[in-house]
């Protein structure tokens, strides 16, 4: 008897644990991530499924009983990529459940007049290189090759020489038209990242919209000096500033309801306890359903900056490293999908997904299933093994519906 998605995803419970932050650490092409890809590979190769991975690195492992061309697929998959520190179901119950809803088409005897293909995509958190999604936005040409491959990680290897590393030829990386060309409808089942679906006591939503979102890096620049011989007078601290800047995104973020504004990385340099920094790097994230919101708050966030620079004769940069405006989904996808799940809620969600990168070259819908907690990108994030499985079954129906 095949394995339920508890089951499944029990096999890879231990795979990138992480010691000094809990939770799992398994940033793209690292040993974790790459054991959980070779694990996803293998377990596509039991099913039988034609398993290829691409010049951007993804995934596809496909399910054509039939022969039939590759055109007008129905894809469904997510990534296995994390946060530091972050959840055991963000990402890779996706992947899970897309493999447990191929076993249940095949119980089901389901004969698919479609291609189906599992697909899993790199780096969908931008941990490691900072910009989100970016096998996504490679496929698709929303991040040009040539700018992806000189992204470089916090110990300052590029996209390009991680990639080679793993495997990848970087010169193959970039907007694959062909890819896309064969997808006719992609969709991701995904752990829900808040109490949507706890509030409404129901265990699998379907989404109606991503929420716009974006990443900018603030550097704050001063005069790095002792710690012990310089008194205050005479100091350009750019601590003092960027600690000031984390409350002003608070404050400014409460000014404009809606809006979501975060400094989670925030690294002074050179870091020494005995050192006045000379300069700190942080990074904002910013989310609001109207894009001219967004944009309106980061402003805001950067002239307040700046005068507390001039205050403490520090000077303020800030550099938009990645943004995905709103994304609604297709909407006949959606009443299809929400007339095969009867009852499941329609919600929105503030995390980003690849699906909202594909939602801009095919019709993409997603899946949410109930997470007790509502809690995300921290190791408190959870799905109960029988909603685990309510998600591959409403998944295997959506597919069901979709490839007959
Ligand atoms: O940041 C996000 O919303 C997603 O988890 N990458
Ligand atoms: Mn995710
Ligand atoms: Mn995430």
């Amino acid at each position: 008897m095949p394995e339920t998605t508890a089951g499944l995803l029990a096999q890879i419970a231990d795979t990138g644990r992480d010691a000094v932050r809990g939770g799992w650490s398994r940033p793209v092409f690292s040993s974790a991530e790459r054991e959980l890809l070779e694990w996803s590979q293998e377990q596509c190769t039991r099913r039988e499924l034609d398993v290829d991975v691409d010049g951007n690195g993804v995934l596809w492992a496909w399910w054509n009983p039939a022969g039939l061309p590759l055109v007008d697929a129905v894809v469904t998959g997510s990534h296995l990529d994390s946060v530091p520190g972050g959840g055991a179901f963000d990402g890779p119950l996706g992947v899970v459940s897309a493999l447990r809803a191929v076993d249940l088409l095949r119980q089901r005897q389901v004969a698919p007049t479609r291609p189906l293909a599992v697909a899993v995509f790199p780096e969908e958190e931008g941990s490691r290189f900072g910009i989100a999604c970016l096998g996504s936005r490679l496929l698709t040409g929303a991040l040009p090759a040539d700018r992806a491959l000189g992204l470089r990680d916090p110990d300052g290897n590029t996209l390009a020489d991680a990639a080679r590393r793993a495997g990848l030829d970087p010169h193959r990386m970039g907007r694959d038209d062909a890819a896309l060309a064969r997808i006719g409808a992609f969709v991701e089942l995904h752990v829900e990242q808040g109490r949507g679906l706890v509030d409404l006591a129901a265990p699998v939503a379907v989404a109606s919209s991503i929420i716009g979102h974006g990443r900018w890096r603030m550097t704050v620049h001063g005069r790095g000096d002792h710690a012990g011989t310089t008194l205050l007078a005479d100091r350009r601290d750019p601590v003092v500033v960027a600690a000031q800047v984390v409350l002003v995104v608070r404050s400014v973020a409460a000014e404009h309801p809606g809006t979501r504004a975060t400094v989670g990385r925030f690294q002074p340099v050179p870091g020494g306890t005995n050192v006045i920094a000379s300069r700190v790097d942080l990074w904002l994230d910013v989310r609001h359903p109207e894009d001219a919101v967004t944009a309106a708050v980061v402003e805001e966030i950067g002239r307040r900056a700046g005068a507390a620079a001039a205050g403490e004769g520090c000077t303020v940069e800030i550099h938009e490293e990645s943004l995905s405006p709103t994304v609604d989904f297709d909407p006949a996808l959606r009443d299809r999908v929400r007339a095969t799940v009867p009852g499941a809620p329609v919600l929105a969600t503030g995390a980003g997904h690849d699906a909202g990168i594909l939602a801009e070259h095919v019709p993409t819908a997603m899946l949410f299933v109930r997470n007790p907690t509502g809690v995300s990108h921290s190791p408190e994030e959870h799905v109960e093994d029988d909603d685990a499985e309510r998600g591959s079954v409403a998944l295997a129906d959506v597919l069901g519906a979709l490839l007959t």
